[in-house]
């Protein structure tokens, strides 16, 4: 049985990964942090289902935390590292620099530096982002792309990039970057613009919500479906050699064509209940971002299973029977319909 070590498990790709991974036969071993309210739900049925028998196993570490990390890695000897752990929030960055920044760079640092000096066997998988090209160029970005970072959380991303290629080079430990461009899910936190809008439009379209705000509805992205991408990193995992990866649709899509598809499943004109507010706008934006994925799909045989469309309907049709229990709740007085929700970010 292959033992995996995921920082990052409770995230969006973190949940994704460990189904996969709990469905391989792996046991999986997740570093959660200690928070004042419980932040396991996205793993809380595969809790339920593997961690009687101690396939699935959690434990209180930070990525702030050298010690930590390192005692948890000795102990366990796991085969695969996949550090998903990062203060994700490209805005709340520009907010919390310092923060955002300490958690990837020292978090990296410190995982290349217990893999060196405990087993060189081990394997590193790197969260990197589309975020480190910055999106000026208007360009299809591949593996060879120039970085050139617009935020705290990009700058950040390209040192723990650069960190693990300088390990793949100096020490030959097979150590892995995933680029990977915008990828969404029913389990994308809800200050993310996609599921901030579908969020909304659920709610809205049975009365439980008025107005959406958001900032720029001009910037594109690159967007996929998150579980594809996952089973990306899994490959490049099990993948010859170590390399870098660009996982992408290869489409881009405004905030305005989501918007557009997202109400048009109700009937709605989007116009009618959408704001703008300099609240939501970024002190530099990346405005528009495009992926190459010919790489990964030609030596890796990985491929979109999912389209843009269907994305944006499987999120609104998740989202509805979110808002539809909710309904429940306002309906017994024990929540009250909102102007809009969530309201940051
Ligand atoms: P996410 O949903 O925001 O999850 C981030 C995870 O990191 C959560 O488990 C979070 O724990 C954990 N975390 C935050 N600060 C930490 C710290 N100081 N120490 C340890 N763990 C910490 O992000 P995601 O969408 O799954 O993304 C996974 C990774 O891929 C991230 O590194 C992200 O930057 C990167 N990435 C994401 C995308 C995308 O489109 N989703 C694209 C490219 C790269 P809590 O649950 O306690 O907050
Ligand atoms: O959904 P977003 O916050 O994602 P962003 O900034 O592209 O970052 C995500 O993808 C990266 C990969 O490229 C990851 F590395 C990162 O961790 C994260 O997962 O914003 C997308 C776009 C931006 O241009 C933003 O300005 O949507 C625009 N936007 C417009 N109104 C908004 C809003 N974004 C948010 N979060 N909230 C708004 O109200």
């Amino acid at each position: 049985m292959k033992k995996a070590f995921i920082t990052g498990i409770t995230g969006q790709d973190g949940s994704y990964l460990s189904e996969i991974l709990l469905d391989k036969e792996y046991e999986v071993h997740g570093t959660v942090r200690r928070s004042s309210s419980i932040n396991t739900d996205r793993i809380d049925n595969l809790i339920s289902k593997y961690s009687k028998e101690g396939q699935l196993n959690l434990h209180y570490s930070d990525l702030s935390d050298p010690t930590s990390l390192d005692n948890l890695l000795k102990k366990i000897e796991p085969d695969e590292i996949y550090n998903l752990g990062a203060q994700s929030h490209v805005h709340v960055s520009f907010l919390n620099p310092l923060y955002s920044s300490q958690t990837s760079v020292s978090g990296v640092v410190s995982l290349l530096e217990s893999v060196k000096n405990l087993d060189k066997e081990i394997k590193f998988y790197q969260a990197s982002s589309s975020e480190m090209y910055g999106g000026a160029s208007g360009d299809l970005l591949d593996e060879n792309s120039i970085f050139d970072p617009k935020s705290p959380y990009a700058a950040a991303k390209v040192y723990a990039h650069n960190l693990t290629k300088i390990y793949r080079e100096s020490y030959g430990l097979f150590c892995v970057n995933g680029i990977l461009f915008n990828h969404e899910s029913p389990r994308r936190g809800e200050t993310f613009v996609t599921r901030k809008i579908t969020r909304a439009v659920t709610r809205i379209s049975i009365g439980l919500q008025e107005k959406l705000t958001l900032g720029n509805l001009d910037a594109s992205r690159d967007w996929g479906f998150a579980k594809d991408f996952v089973e990306g990193m899994y490959l490049m995992m099990n993948y010859k050699e170590a390399d870098d990866w660009v996982l992408a649709t290869g489409e881009t899509h405004t905030v305005r064509d989501f918007l557009k598809i997202a109400f048009d499943y109700f009937s709605l004109n989007w116009e009618d209940y959408v704001l703008t507010s300099d609240r939501y706008i970024r002190p530099n934006e990346v405005n528009h971002l495009l992926g190459n994925p010919s790489k990964a799909k030609d030596k890796l045989g990985w491929e979109i299973k999912t389209s843009f469309e269907e994305l944006v309907k499987l999120m609104v049709e998740s989202d509805l029977e979110l808002a539809e229990k909710e309904k429940v709740l306002y309906e017994n007085g024990m929540l009250k319909p909102t102007w809009e929700y969530p309201s940051s970010s």
